[in-house]
């Protein structure tokens, strides 16, 4: 049975429309929604050529977090720890790294036996919705392997990995952490993710703005910002004068270095919003317009999250300086 004309038949016979439920390795649930936990069950439908299942590899991919693989009974179970290359929010703790690879081995699945192996975890807050996170998966048996592990998401590629297409968050979810953040946006070189606001109470003069901006480019700087909702916006940073944590103005903008990645949060730099005309609500969409020296301008939606919203614990500096 380890005669390569065998995989080449596996691969025509799929061409001639065997089901690839059947045929690939896949996710039991297609959707995921940000912000949330996801049960990750790869169905593993057969073996190498005939062969049995012996060790089953998963990547997780980025984006994945705080991951724990179910153990099975007849099975060593093993993970690869690694950094993550955006830091998770765990519960208010962040988390730089984690598990990224988790290894079943020792076992024995026949080819014409189904199993599946779970990992469960979280999706990011700020994977933009419409991302497929893939899940490439290896299985190896004793003389050959299964790669799972295309990510194109080309749908007649003969090796597709398992992937999982986020949606939007679900609003109301989370800890008060960026419970409903909007989408990517890309100018030029800056990807800014995860824009929000936060709910205003009736009366309230002002209103904070936050995102993060990754730069993959040159330097460049946040020079002003406007939105059609307020009498202006300023860009503020948060700094001890003496004991006392207060906030001013950054006249000259927001630098943001070369290949650095710069994250606007409450208790930290933020966009102000002065003479607020009418109140933020929650789970709205507001448009914030920012404009960089080089990158130039760029609208980007704001979602609105809870008065809380976006940090832990509740201790934000206080915006009653203004
Ligand atoms: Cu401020």
């Amino acid at each position: 049975m380890q005669n390569p004309v065998f995989g080449a038949l596996c691969v025509s016979l799929l061409a001639l429309g065997a089901s690839p439920a059947l045929s690939h390795a896949t996710l039991e649930h297609s959707e995921a929604p940000a912000g949330a936990a996801y049960r990750a069950v790869i169905r593993i439908g057969h073996g190498c050529d005939g062969q049995a299942t012996q060790t089953l590899r998963v990547q997780l991919p980025e984006g994945f977090y705080n991951a724990k693989p179910m153990p099975k009974a007849g099975w060593t179970l093993e993970t690869v720890k690694g950094p993550y290359a955006q830091p998770f929010d765990n519960h208010g703790t962040p988390m730089t790294e984690g598990t990224r690879e988790v290894v079943w081995s020792g076992g024995a699945l026949q080819d014409d036996w189904y199993d599946e192996f779970v990992i469960r975890g979280t999706v990011g807050a700020d994977v933009a919705p419409g991302t497929v996170l893939y899940f490439q998966t290896v299985q190896e048996c004793a003389d050959g392997k299964e790669e799972w592990i295309d990510v194109t998401g080309n749908k007649e590629a003969p090796n597709p990995a398992p992937g999982v297409t986020v949606t939007e968050a679900k609003a109301g979810h989370g800890h008060g952490g960026h419970a409903a953040t909007a989408g990517t946006v890309t100018l030029g070189d800056l990807t800014l993710s995860g824009a929000f606001s936060r709910a205003t109470p009736p009366g309230a003069p002002v209103a904070g703005g936050f995102l993060t901006v990754a730069n993959a480019g040159a330097d460049d700087r946040l020079v002003s910002a406007s939105v059609d909702f307020a009498g202006r916006a300023e860009i503020h940073e948060m700094a001890m004068e003496g004991d006392v944590m207060k906030m001013r103005q950054l006249a000259d903008g927001l630098p943001i270095p070369a290949g650095a990645t710069v994250e606007l949060k409450p208790g930290g730099y933020h966009l102000m919003f002065m003479e607020l005309k009418q109140p933020l609500v929650e789970g709205e969409t507001v448009n914030v317009t920012l404009h960089f020296e080089k990158a130039g301008e760029v609208e980007v939606p704001m979602t609105v999250g809870p008065m809380n919203a976006g940090k832990h614990g509740g201790k934000d500096g206080g915006h009653g300086g203004h």
